[in-house]
């Protein structure tokens, strides 16, 4: 790998990704609408809105890949959402297709199926069910990566993230936890797989109360190491047990499922 993209470079995992792919790719170009850190040694800081379609053509130039991970990563109101998450992912998949067709990693979530129950397992074959505005972004997101694939052979690997920290925060995260180390392997097995066409997978690590399953994934080699398990006394006795009648109890995407969206 030449030359890797990463947008949302000043975010959480953007940081993440900094710091955790340095080596593996020649060159990483680190871009977010926030201010970065100045560029090291084999980095590149390209300081850009995503909603600048000219901007994201020039960003999206002499790359082998992208981790698109730039947009808004919560409930937010929709003129804010249009912008960032929606026109933002539409003008990286015209930079993507006009220069080069790099392969991508989009960043879905789990609120793109936030609203199916904690009790029902689910793979790739699962219905999309979001359950807020920005689980909806995500699901266009999923539908640009699948018509860009089968109409241009922009390949992507949509990757619903469960819950991406250092650490499970609450009962929850321990089914939705991903580590950060499982993360940067995921990365590079998707990178590093001869082709993928268009992937819906779950960003979760091997924890033992996990809901989704990544079976028909399995030809990326991807052996996730970590599970939320060695959290879990930690947790539930810091937190007091879940009432199961409680909506952000009974829908696997938590509290996003239970609140409303930010219209009048
Ligand atoms: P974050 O909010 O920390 O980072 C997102 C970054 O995108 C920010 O630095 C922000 O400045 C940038 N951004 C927002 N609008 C932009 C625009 N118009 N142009 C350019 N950059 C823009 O979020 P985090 O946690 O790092 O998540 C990264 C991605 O992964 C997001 O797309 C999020 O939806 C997704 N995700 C994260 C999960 C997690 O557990 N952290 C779980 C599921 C999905
Ligand atoms: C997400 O999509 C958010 O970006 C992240 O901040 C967490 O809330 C995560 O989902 C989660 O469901 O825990």
């Amino acid at each position: 790998m030449k030359r890797l993209l990463i947008t949302g470079a000043a975010g959480n995992l953007g940081k993440i990704c900094r710091e955790g792919l340095k080596g593996y790719a020649d060159v990483l170009r680190l871009s977010d609408l926030a201010p970065m850190d100045p560029a090291g040694p084999n980095e590149e800081v390209v300081q850009c809105d995503l909603a600048d379609r000219a901007a994201v053509h020039e960003l999206t130039k002499d790359v082998d890949g992208i981790v698109h991970l730039g947009g808004i990563s919560i409930e937010a109101a929709f003129d804010d959402l249009l912008q960032a998450n929606l026109l933002g992912t539409y003008n990286l998949y015209e930079g993507a297709r006009k220069n080069g067709k790099p392969r991508i990693l989009f960043a879905s979530s789990n609120h793109a199926i936030g609203f199916h129950k904690r009790t029902t397992k689910l793979d790739e074959a699962s219905e999309q069910r979001p359950d807020s505005l920005y689980g909806v972004t995500k699901c266009y997101g999923e539908a640009l990566a699948s018509y860009y694939n089968d109409k241009f052979d922009v390949e992507t690997v949509s990757l619903r993230i469960g819950s991406c920290f250092d650490k499970p925060r609450n009962r929850r995260m321990l089914s939705t936890w991903m580590s950060p180390r499982d993360f940067m392997s995921l990365i590079k097995a998707v990178f590093d797989a001869p082709m993928t066409g268009h992937l819906v997978m779950y960003g979760v690590s091997n924890n033992a109360s996990k809901w989704w399953s990544n079976d028909h994934a399995a030809f990326l080699g991807w052996n996730p190491q970590d599970s939320s398990e060695q959290f879990r006394a930690e947790i539930e006795a810091a937190s007091e047990a879940e009432y199961r009648h409680d909506p952000a109890v009974i829908y696997q995407g938590g509290p996003f499922a239970s609140t409303g969206h930010f219209e009048d």
